[in-house]
C-alpha cells in the first residue's frame, strides 16, 4: 500500500472515532441550529484527508497528535457555532463564485487606523472618500493590542482578541467589518503569526518560566545553537542589533527574534502553537476579515543548516491553516506577504494555500525601470514571472508601510547585462538622492554594515521627484513627477491583478520627517512614509487642479473608474511585448471580448513605436487610447510623450462592444 493510500485509511479511521466525539459535545448547539451543524460536518468531511494528511505530516511523531486534533475540530466547531450570520451568508455567495476578487472592480486601499483617520469610529466617517476612490478592499494595518512605544507599527502583538483600545473596540471593529461589506469593501487584516510581542500572555508565562509557554518559543541557555544557526540566517533587522537572537537579562536566555527584539518568533514545531494560533485566527476570522495578511510567511519554520525561509514545513502550515478555514470560515482567503526571491514568491500562491499575494518583484522593477529608464529588466522578467496558478491574483502596488528591496532575480539581471550587486548598489543610490541627477527623496532602511545591503524608504511622491520638484519650485519637475505617478498607477490597475494603494499616495503625500525626533520611530525610517494624514490639507489641495496634488488626484480617482470598465482587465494572462524601443514598457491584456494593448514611456523625453508593431499587438489601424480619449491611427509610429502610458482599443473592437450593448 503507498503512502497516499495509507493517509487515507488512517485519516478515515480517526475521523470515525472523532466525530462521535464531537457529536456529543456539541450536542446541545447542534440541536439548537441542525442545519449549521451539517453544514459544519460537510465541509469538515470535505477537508478532511488533506487537513489529516498536512497535521500528520506536520505533527504526526507528537505523542499526543490525536489530542491536539481533537482540540483543533472543537475549536473549529466552536468557531462555526460563533460566526455571525451575515458571515455565513458571505460564506455561502463566496464560495459559489470563488474567483469574485479577479474582477476589475477590485481596488485595494490600504491605511494605518489612528494616522488616517484617528479611530475605528473615524474611520467609518472616512467611507465616502473611500468610496470616492472606488475601493473594495482596506487593508487595515496591525490594530490589535501591542506594546507602547515602539510595536513595529502594531506588527508586535500582545493580543489577537483585543483592539488597540486608541483605536477601539473588537466590537467597533465587526460593526466596521459589517458596515464596509454592505459598501461593497472587504476588509483585510494581518495575521502576524511568525511572533508575537514579549508582551504577549503567552510570552509572560515563558518569562515567569512556565516550561509550558517555553515551549511556544525559541529559548536557549547559551550561544551555541544560537551560533550554529546563524551560520546561515539572513539578517533582517540589522540596524536593530547583529544577529537573529536577543538576550534576555530578566531570564537569562537567548531569544529568537527575526524582527525587533520584541518580537519573539513563535515555535511551529510544537503542535499546541499551532492549534493555538489557529484559534486565533478563527476569532479574527469571525470580525469579518475577508482577506487576511499573512505576515512574514517565509520564517515560521526554522531548520538547522538553513536560511530558515521558505522551508517545505513553512507552505504544509499554511496549507493546513488554509485547510481549517475552509472549514469553519470559508469566506476567507488568504494574502501571501513573502518579499523574498521571485521563485519563492510564487510558491506561495495556489488555491490550497494563498490566493493573493504582493507583488514585490513587479513594485522593486517598476521602480527599477524609472531609475534606469530602460525596460528590459522589467520586461525579461514578467515574462517568466507574472504568469500565476488558476484562482490565484497577484496584489500590484507602489509602495506600502514597508521599505523597497530589490528582490529580483540575479541571473535574469545577467541576462540582461546586468551585474546584479552593482545595480543594487546604484538603485539604493538613486533613490536615497545620492546618485547625481537623481531626482528621488529616499531614505536608507536597515542598511547592513557586513554586506553593504540596504532598502529604501520614502512615499511615493517624495520618490519620484515631486519633494525636490516642490521644494526648488521648478514646475517642469513637478508636471515630470505627476505623470510619473500616474503613469506607474496606470500599469498597476492595467496590468492584471488587484491594484494596491497606499493611502495618502493618491494626493501625493511628501515624507515626513518629523519621526526622527520620537525615540520610538528614529531608528526605523519606514515611519518618514507614515505619516500622520492631514485632513484640512488633503481637502484643501484635493479640489486644487492649480496644484500637482489635485491634478494627481483628479487622475488617479477617474483611472480607477476607467479600469471597471475594461473586462479586458479581468482575470487571464498578460501578454507582454517587445516594443522595439527599450524606454516603452508594453503587454496586452484580452478577455470579455476587449483585446486592450498597454504602453508606457519610461523616459524624460517623448518616444516613438513603430506603426507596424502598433498594427500587430493592437490588432486594428484606428485605435482609441482610453486615457486620453484620443484617437489614432497606425499609418504612423505611435508617439508617447514622457512617461505616457497609453490603454490602447482597436476602435473596430470599440464598435463591437457598443453594438453587443
Ligand atoms: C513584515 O515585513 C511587515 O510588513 C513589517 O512591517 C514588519 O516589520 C515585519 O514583517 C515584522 O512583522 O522585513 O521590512 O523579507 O518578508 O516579512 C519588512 C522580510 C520585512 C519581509 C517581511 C517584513
Amino acid at each position: 500500500m503507498n503512502d497516499a493510500k495509507q493517509v487515507q485509511q488512517q485519516a478515515a479511521l480517526s475521523l470515525e472515532r472523532l466525530w462521535p466525539r464531537l457529536e456529543s459535545t456539541f450536542r446541545d448547539e447542534a440541536n439548537a441550529a441542525p442545519a449549521d451543524w451539517r453544514a459544519f460536518e460537510m465541509r469538515l468531511r470535505h477537508e478532511w484527508e488533506r487537513l489529516f494528511g498536512l497535521l500528520l505530516g506536520l505533527y504526526g511523531g507528537q505523542y499526543d497528535f490525536f489530542y491536539h486534533l481533537e482540540e483543533l475540530l472543537g475549536a473549529a466547531a466552536r468557531s462555526w457555532f460563533a460566526r455571525p450570520t451575515w458571515l455565513k451568508e458571505l460564506d455561502a455567495r463566496r464560495e459559489a463564485a470563488s474567483a469574485w476578487f479577479q474582477s476589475q472592480q477590485m481596488v485595494g486601499g490600504m491605511c494605518y487606523v489612528d494616522l488616517f483617520a484617528g479611530t475605528l469610529n473615524g474611520l467609518r466617517d472616512r467611507l465616502p472618500y473611500l468610496k470616492k476612490l472606488g475601493l473594495t478592499y482596506l487593508h487595515l494595518m496591525p490594530l490589535f493590542e501591542s506594546p507602547e512605544g515602539n510595536s513595529d507599527g502594531g506588527y508586535a502583538v500582545s493580543s489577537y482578541r483585543r483592539v488597540n483600545p486608541r483605536l477601539g473596540t473588537i466590537e467597533e471593529l465587526a460593526e466596521l467589518a459589517r458596515e464596509f461589506q454592505e459598501h461593497g469593501i472587504s476588509l483585510v487584516l494581518d495575521f502576524v503569526f511568525n511572533h508575537t510581542s514579549d508582551e504577549h500572555k503567552w510570552a509572560r508565562r515563558a518569562q515567569a518560566d512556565d516550561p509550558e509557554y517555553e515551549r511556544f518559543y525559541f529559548l536557549f541557555p547559551d550561544r551555541t545553537l544560537p551560533d550554529a544557526y546563524e551560520r546561515t540566517l539572513r539578517e533582517i533587522f540589522p540596524t536593530v542589533r547583529r544577529g537573529s537572537f536577543t538576550w534576555r537579562e530578566d531570564i537569562h536566555k537567548w531569544v529568537w527574534t527575526t524582527f525587533n527584539s520584541f518580537q519573539w518568533d513563535l515555535n511551529y514545531a510544537n503542535p499546541a502553537v499551532f492549534r493555538a494560533m489557529a484559534e486565533e485566527m478563527l476569532f479574527i476570522a469571525n470580525t469579518g476579515v475577508e482577506f487576511l495578511r499573512l505576515d512574514a510567511v517565509a520564517f515560521i519554520w526554522k531548520r538547522m543548516g538553513t536560511s530558515c525561509e521558505n522551508q517545505p514545513e513553512a507552505h504544509q502550515l499554511i496549507q493546513a491553516f488554509n485547510s481549517i478555514v475552509r472549514i469553519a470560515a470559508p469566506a476567507m482567503l488568504f494574502k501571501s506577504e513573502a518579499i523574498v526571491h521571485p521563485d519563492d514568491v510564487v510558491s506561495y500562491m495556489n488555491t490550497r494555500e494563498c490566493q493573493i499575494s504582493y507583488n514585490p518583484l513587479l513594485m522593486a522593477l517598476l521602480w527599477e525601470s524609472l531609475a534606469t529608464s530602460e525596460v528590459k529588466l522589467l520586461d525579461h522578467s514578467m515574462r517568466s514571472r507574472f504568469r500565476l496558478p488558476q484562482g490565484t491574483a497577484w496584489v500590484n502596488y507602489l509602495r506600502s508601510h514597508d521599505d523597497i528591496g530589490w528582490t529580483f532575480d540575479d541571473n535574469d539581471a545577467r541576462w540582461k547585462w546586468i551585474d546584479p550587486v552593482g545595480h543594487r548598489t546604484f538603485l539604493n543610490q538613486f533613490y536615497m538622492g545620492r546618485f547625481p541627477g537623481s531626482f528621488a527623496r529616499g531614505m536608507p532602511f536597515q542598511e547592513n554594515p557586513a554586506t553593504g545591503d540596504a532598502r529604501v524608504s520614502g512615499t511615493l511622491a517624495s520618490l519620484v521627484g515631486l519633494e525636490q520638484a516642490i521644494q526648488s519650485s521648478d514646475e517642469q519637475q513637478m508636471e515630470l513627477a505627476v505623470r510619473r505617478i500616474v503613469m506607474l498607477y496606470s500599469i498597476i490597475l492595467s496590468i492584471g491583478g488587484i491594484p494596491l494603494l497606499y493611502l495618502g499616495d493618491e494626493v501625493g503625500t511628501l515624507n515626513d520627517y518629523a519621526f526622527a525626533s520620537d525615540p520610538y520611530k528614529a531608528g526605523d525610517s519606514r515611519w518618514v512614509h507614515r505619516p500622520k494624514a492631514d485632513r484640512a490639507w488633503q481637502e484643501r489641495v484635493q479640489n486644487d487642479l492649480s496644484s500637482p496634488h489635485g491634478q494627481l488626484f483628479a487622475e488617479v480617482v477617474r483611472l480607477i473608474a476607467l479600469r471597471k470598465q475594461q473586462p479586458a482587465i479581468y482575470d487571464s494572462d498578460t501578454e507582454f511585448v517587445e516594443t522595439g524601443n527599450g524606454h516603452l514598457f508594453g503587454y496586452i491584456r484580452h478577455g470579455g471580448g476587449q483585446r486592450l494593448f498597454v504602453v508606457a514611456n519610461f523616459y524624460t523625453h517623448p518616444q516613438e513605436m513603430d506603426a507596424n508593431q502598433l498594427r500587430v499587438y493592437g490588432a486594428g489601424y484606428r485605435f482609441t487610447d482610453l486615457i486620453t480619449g484620443q484617437t489614432l491611427t497606425a499609418e504612423r509610429p505611435l508617439q508617447l510623450e514622457p512617461y505616457q502610458c497609453m490603454w490602447l482599443e482597436a476602435c473596430s473592437a470599440v464598435r463591437g462592444k457598443q453594438g453587443s450593448g
